[in-house]
């Protein structure tokens, strides 16, 4: 079977011109995490995120055949994007996790997977007169960026990428963790990366020690039903009472456990490329801007963000229990005045429960 490893280099530079900063190789065998995959689900880790239970895609992570069938070399790409300058203690302002300050990855990243895949047809197509029948062999591929049944991490880390630090994120030596994954699965042979195997967490527990709910587990997994992150982008019911105080000003997702560790603060840098710049609207998202929306607007302002992921009505549970904990006593009109108009239960406990906490009861 022919072996591509002579693309390498222009692969590298192709990948690095679409935005991503690394790139590693690998295998497409079970990733080295499966079995703990397993076991964080069994444990009901997972909380309410049902694409995460299914057996069929939990069988899908185990073998990437059942994704692509003809797949020879798993692709593993970073795209870094910008974090966020906000001091992750303040109370004052609503926070938004920096992955989610710009433009959806969502919509960017297969774009420029499949220009990529584009650009990698026309390397490994052979003149017609080269044309050996059985060598001839179409490219086929898929693309994925949190977009389906992969361990995106596991083999960010077998292909050499980087380590999975205690806070579960994948860190990559000088440059940190804020970055995206994405993976192309294609029928090309390559040799693999050699896997990472270092992890330079070292004695450090930062990130555990500065987690506000302690969901960050000794095995380098979370208790979703407790991080932030979870609670306020994938959870649709009520914040647990318990568990409000501890968001914070958090309105959509959390960096905590990025922000203080120690590879994000001496290395993160700004991204060469800039899809991710700040949109105006967030930056202009204020406690009282989700008074001023209602789901139609909501919809229309988000369309091309993350945010869109919470729905109006889990921003809006978002907002108000920050504004319970922003100790500013000049948005409780803003709360009277919620509270007064809201049909929605659930919303209607949160801002009774935010107005007590205001008034300092809570
Ligand atoms: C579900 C999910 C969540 C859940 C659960 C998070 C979690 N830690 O499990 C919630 C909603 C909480 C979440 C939050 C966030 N997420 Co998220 N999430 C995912 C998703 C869809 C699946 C993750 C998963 O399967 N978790 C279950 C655990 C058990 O699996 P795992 O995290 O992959 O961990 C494996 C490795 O640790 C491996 N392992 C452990 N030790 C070792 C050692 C070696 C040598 C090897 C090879 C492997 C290995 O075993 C584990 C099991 O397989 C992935 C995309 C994807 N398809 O993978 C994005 C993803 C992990 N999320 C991402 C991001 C950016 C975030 C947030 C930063 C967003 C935010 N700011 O709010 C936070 C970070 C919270 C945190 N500390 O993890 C990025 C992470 C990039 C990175 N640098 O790691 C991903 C990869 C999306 C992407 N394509 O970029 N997320
Ligand atoms: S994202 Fe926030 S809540 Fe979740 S593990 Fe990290 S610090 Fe804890
Ligand atoms: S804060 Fe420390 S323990 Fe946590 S991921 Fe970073 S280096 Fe590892």
């Amino acid at each position: 079977l022919q072996n591509y490893d002579g693309l390498k280099e222009l692969i590298k530079t192709e990948a690095q011109h679409l935005g991503f900063s690394h790139i590693g190789y690998c295998q497409p065998t079970q990733p080295p995490g499966f079995e703990g995959y397993q076991d964080w689900v069994n444990q009901g880790f997972s909380a309410e995120m049902a694409y995460l239970q299914r057996s069929d895609a939990i069988e899908k992570r185990r073998d990437p055949k059942k994704l692509l069938e003809s797949v020879k070399t798993i692709l593993v790409l970073a795209m870094p994007y910008q974090p966020s300058r906000q001091d992750a203690g303040t109370l004052n302002h609503p926070q938004i996790a920096s992955y989610a300050r710009g433009e959806d990855y969502h919509l960017i990243i297969p774009a420029q997977l499949e220009k990529f895949a584009s650009w990698l047809e026309t390397q490994i197509k052979p003149a017609p007169l080269e044309c050996i029948p059985l060598e001839c062999i179409p490219l086929e591929y898929k693309i994925y960026t949190d977009s389906g049944p992969v361990l995106e991490r596991s083999l960010a880390a077998l292909a050499g990428l980087g380590w999975i630090g205690k806070n579960s994120c994948l860190i990559i030596p000088g440059q940190g963790s804020f970055f995206f994954l994405a993976e192309i699965l294609l029928n090309l042979e390559f040799t693999p990366d050699a896997p990472a195997l270092y992890d330079y967490c070292g004695t450090c527990r930062r990130c555990i020690d500065a987690c506000p709910t302690r969901c960050i587990q000794s095995n380098k997994t979370i208790d979703s039903s407790k991080c932030i992150s979870y609670l306020t982008i994938e959870n649709k019911k009520g914040i647990p009472e318990e568990l409000r105080e501890k968001i914070g000003s958090w309105v959509f997702g959390c960096d905590i456990c990025q922000q203080v560790c120690p590879w994000n603060i001496r290395f993160s840098k700004q991204p060469a490329h800039s899809f991710f710049q700040t949109l105006p609207q967030i930056e202009n998202f204020g406690f009282e801007t989700i008074q001023a929306l209602d789901e139609p607007n909501f919809k229309k302002t988000f369309s091309q963000s993350p945010i869109l992921r919470a729905k109006f009505r889990g921003l809006k549970r978002n907002t108000i229990t920050a504004i319970g904990n922003s100790k500013n006593s000049n948005l409780r009109p803003t709360l009277r005045q919620i509270a007064a108009e809201e049909e929605d239960p659930m919303l209607l406990d949160h801002a009774n429960w935010a107005m007590d906490r205001l008034a300092g009861n809570l």
